[in-house]
């Protein structure tokens, strides 16, 4: 019976296998007004038209005219990233399709052996966000239609609210009321307050360290926020969401102790409390307190989301797009996101090209699980003109520009104009000299 079995099979299949190999392969109607195109060149092009380092990779395509951009932006070691994309991602893409995005990705991803890390991620990021770029271009559609249609009319932003005292920081978060804003992140001075505190610290008066490495005040610091807090919500009332970013600059305990107080205040969320060194405290974090958590702008890796979410550490993802690999993988954090009710909360400070500023916005008007966009940060004026199609914004909401692809362009002959550097400051200090993680 087997053997009769096994031969009606092969008959059939023989049957079919000469029926298969008679018609000639067919190109789905689609493809037939899109003949593959391949990748011509892959090149990085860094500029700093507002100061900080911007990287963004350029893809041009066999098809004349036809080329994609992708943000590529690791502000603190720009040069590497230029150095992976010119001495390796052109070399790997030239000849390879456009098309198919999550293959490059995987392939590009793998191709090192060692993988995943900020220098890598970045230059993948630029490739995958311009593969996008291009596809939308090709399909004659804003990015946020190929991921699935707008969710919302537009993307609501959080701005950066920030001063030397709480009535600077109060005034601050006024003008971002009057300005729409209906979220505003508050910090005294820069993160862990650093610059606040006029005293002369321990280590630099004892000639330890670099003059310019920074001065962090734990405790100050630590009793200071909740007194912020107090001082916004007694002056701006309830109407505003108010968030604010550890930084990842405190100890645990402190943190703990910290949220705490910070409750009575109703933090819309408290951002990085815990470095990604100290993940093993977010089990008796959360159990400590109930305040919103939003995490994330330092991982590299989608599955670094895996065990917090599952276990409902923290309720906003604060992904650096670039950081991770581009739109590819941040769209897959964010629908993991939804099993968890972890909403997303892009990182989009001025270290983000007005590219991924865009990358972030197609993404924030799919996904449902959207919470909030960090947004503060305007496009200047020179910016816009290294930029033609930035993200807009009206009334605290953040608008794409609806053309084709990601929306934004570059002039390059501006960009030349604003060269990068390579000095970058994160060393901040305790008192007695200790490096704080930054
Ligand atoms: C934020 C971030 C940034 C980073 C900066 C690092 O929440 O906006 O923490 O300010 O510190 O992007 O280069
Ligand atoms: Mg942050």
């Amino acid at each position: 019976m087997k053997t009769m079995a096994m031969g009606s099979a092969a008959g059939s299949l023989g049957l079919l296998g000469s029926k298969l190999q008679s018609t000639p392969y067919e190109a789905p109607s689609y493809a037939k007004a899109m003949p593959p195109i391949k990748i011509k060149s892959v090149k990085a092009i860094a500029t700093a038209p507002s100061g900080s380092n911007l990287i963004v990779v350029k893809v041009e395509t066999t098809e004349s005219g036809l080329y994609g951009l992708g943000c590529a932006t690791f502000t603190q070691r720009a040069v590497a990233v230029v150095a992976a994309i010119e001495s390796y991602m052109n070399d790997f893409c030239v000849g390879r399709d456009v098309d198919n995005i999550e293959d490059m990705w995987q392939a590009f991803y793998v191709s090192s052996y060692w993988r995943n890390g900020p220098v890598l991620n970045n230059a993948l990021s630029g490739l995958d966000q311009a593969l996008w770029d291009i596809k939308g271009k090709r399909a004659n559609m804003p990015v946020y239609q190929l991921l699935g249609g707008k969710s919302r009319f537009a993307v609501p932003v959080y701005g950066h609210a920030s001063g030397r005292t709480n009535d600077e920081v109060v005034a601050n978060v006024k003008q971002f009321m009057d300005r729409g804003f209906k979220y505003v992140r508050i910090q005294l001075g820069g993160y862990g307050g650093v610059g606040t505190v006029p005293a002369k610290p321990d280590f630099r008066a004892a000639g330890f360290g670099a003059e310019r490495d920074g001065f962090m005040d734990e405790r100050e610091y630590i009793t200071g926020v909740p007194k912020m807090f107090e001082a916004v919500r007694k002056a701006c009332g309830e109407e505003v969401e108010l968030m604010h970013d550890i930084h990842e600059r405190s100890q645990p305990m402190d943190v703990i102790n910290l949220c705490r107080r910070v409750e009575e205040y109703r933090p819309f969320f408290i951002e990085d409390p815990l470095s990604p060194e100290n993940t093993h405290w977010w089990k008796q974090l959360r159990e400590s307190t109930s305040v919103p958590f939003a995490m994330g702008e330092l991982f590299n890796n989608i599955n670094e989301f895996v065990q917090p979410m599952v276990n409902h550490y923290f309720d906003f993802i604060r992904i650096h797009i670039s950081q991770i690999g581009g739109i590819t993988p941040a769209m897959k954090v964010a629908r993991l996101g939804e099993w968890f009710n972890v909403k997303t909360a892009w990182h989009g400070p001025g270290d983000v090209s007005p590219v991924g500023h865009a990358a972030n916005a197609h993404i924030d008007l799919a996904v449902w699980n959207f919470g909030i966009q960090e947004g503060g940060y305007f496009f200047s004026e020179k910016e816009q003109t290294v930029f033609p199609g930035c993200p807009t914004f009206k009334d605290g909401y953040l608008y794409v520009n609806e053309a084709p692809g990601l929306g934004v362009d570059i002039n390059e002959k501006e960009a030349a104009k604003y060269p990068i550097g390579t000095r970058s400051n994160w060393i901040v200090r305790g008192r007695d000299g200790t490096i704080i993680r930054p």
